[in-house]
């Protein structure tokens, strides 16, 4: 072992000079045996010094001219001793680098001369014999003689040698050495104490500044933790959970039990994900359809409808629900099924939407949806309940705007101050469902119900300091961004 062999080499020598040399004598690698060195230093059992050498070394180059000559002697070799040859004569004698880099080197050293008053620019020696100075200097440095550094200029500037930084140490024995180093136990185990050896162990001192192991455990995703507060608070309001685990709906149930028209543009492809298969529902309450049906077409209930020709394959078309509210009709229904009783249900859920997405749009999100249903509530009640239901969400102040949903009237969007941006944030929308919805269903007359909707992903990204929405949602997460987020609190 490299460890072994150097406390080893310190026993008989007083140092080892040179840590290279080292490792070629004992067949180790110059790499390993600094990393030994390293060790051995820590551990006080050596005291190591850094050397550091430079020397030149030839480039790819430098070594073929070290071997042929020059390319200027190479040329000037090429000229005969006696009388001329025609420049382009000797072009042909060598190879075009060597001719490039030699003519100019050769007429420089006025090696050669050319008669430029005849057309073939003869060319002749103008000494004899040259003196291939730069092929001398190449070979003793390549064999680590003495040289005068004033000529390294010119091979540096002709890129014929490169500078080589040697590093490596020299090693002495250390204040703690030893000829073998005992490996500092890290645990008392029960060999030990069977085995007695326990008595001659050294043990490593205890690190009480090191850190525990990073604790890997599980992370909620951020969307979770929201979704979890958000719970809390329609529960510690008195509100009851839907059932929304049905991402297919039809279009009945999304659409027309909301009064929302057969023409509308929302009902659109473009807008909504229709199913190919089970391209159809097959199951609808008959006579509520028939209702529906006829409060589309000619209204009913002192209104007019909408006059036209209502079609039930269109009804029966299945999608990617476009809203949770999809459930609140059915939830409704269900209610209007029994004897009246007042109920407050929520819901957040996955719904779709066949839209452009882009930096804060996916083709899919998650709706918060909360809604009262019951005798004479009125607008007020539903400002009432959305600053309620807001001010535990941390937004105080809020105003509201005049909007218009197909099954809500009248519709409000509800924007929050927000003080961090110091601008009026649009946190939702809400409204009072319609009397075409509710009075098919066969809610008592006087039965008002309150509704409002919002996002989950947009306050998550907020309260996150999330600006894509694909960090937070969708193949492309990073999960590092779930594992560091802190928690999170809303308001109260
Ligand atoms: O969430 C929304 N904004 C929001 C909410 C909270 C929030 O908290 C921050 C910590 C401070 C910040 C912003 N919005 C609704 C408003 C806008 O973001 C809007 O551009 C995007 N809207 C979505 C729809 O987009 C296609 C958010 C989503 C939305 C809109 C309306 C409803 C539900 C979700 C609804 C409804 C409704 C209406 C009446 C009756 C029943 C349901």
């Amino acid at each position: 072992m490299a460890e072994e062999a150097i406390l080893a080499y310190l026993e008989k020598e007083e140092e080892i000079s040179n840590s290279e040399n080292f490792a070629q004598q004992f067949g180790f690698s110059h790499e390993e045996i600094l990393n030994v060195i390293r060790r051995l230093h820590g551990f006080k059992f050596v005291e190591a010094k850094d050397i550091r050498r430079e020397r030149w070394v030839l480039t790819e180059e430098g070594e073929t001219y070290a071997a042929v000559g020059s390319p200027e002697f190479q040329l000037f070799s090429a000229v005969p001793p006696e009388g001329i040859i025609a420049l382009e004569e000797l072009q042909k004698k060598l190879d075009p680098a060597v001719y490039k880099i030699g003519w100019q080197q050769a007429l420089k050293n006025k090696w050669v001369q050319m008669k430029t008053d005849v057309p073939m620019k003869d060319v002749s020696r103008k000494v004899q014999p040259a003196d291939d100075k730069v092929k001398d200097l190449l070979l003793r440095i390549q064999n680590n003689e003495v040289y005068c550094f004033e000529d390294i200029d010119a091979l540096k500037r002709r890129k014929l040698i490169i500078q080589q930084v040697w590093k490596g140490n020299s090693v002495r024995k250390g204040p703690k050495y030893a000829p073998i180093r005992k490996r500092a136990a890290t645990n008392l185990t029960r060999e030990n104490l069977q085995r007695g050896d326990w008595k001659e162990l050294e043990f490593k001192e205890y690190n009480f500044s090191a850190k525990g192991q990073p604790f890997e455990g599980g992370h909620l995703h951020p969307l979770l933790k929201v979704r979890r507060q958000v719970q809390t608070i329609f529960l510690n309001m008195g509100f009851e959970e839907m059932p929304t685990n049905n991402y297919v709906e039809s279009s009945f149930w999304n659409f027309d039990a909301l009064f929302q028209p057969q023409q509308h543009p929302a009902r659109d492809s473009h807008d909504t994900f229709f199913l190919k298969v089970p391209s159809t529902t097959k199951m609808l309450p008959e006579d509520y359809v028939e209702r529906v049906k006829e409060i589309h077409e000619s209204g009913g209930y002192q209104s007019r409808g909408y006059g036209y020709d209502w079609k039930r394959e269109e009804a029966n078309k299945n999608l990617l629900r476009t809203h949770t509210t999809a459930v609140s009709s059915r939830m409704l229904f269900a209610l209007a099924q029994k004897p009246f009783a007042p109920k407050k249900y929520y819901s957040i859920d996955r719904v779709f939407r066949n839209e452009a997405v882009d930096r804060t749009h996916l083709a899919e999100f998650h709706q918060i949806e909360g809604l009262i249903c019951d005798r004479g509530l009125t607008l007020g009640d539903l400002i009432g309940v959305l600053h309620d239901f807001f001010s535990r969400l941390g937004m105080s102040k809020l105003r509201f705007k005049p909007a218009y949903n197909p099954y809500t009237e009248p519709s409000m969007e509800i924007f929050s101050y927000h003080e961090g941006f110091k601008k009026w944030v649009e946190v939702g929308n809400s409204g009072m469902f319609r009397p075409e919805m509710l009075l098919p269903m066969g809610l008592p007359e006087d039965v008002r119900v309150i509704a409002w909707g919002l996002s989950l992903e947009r306050p998550t990204m907020i309260l996150y300091g999330i600006d894509n929405i694909r960090d937070l949602f969708g193949s492309k997460v990073d999960l590092s961004l779930i594992k560091r987020n802190p928690i999170c609190r809303l308001g109260l």
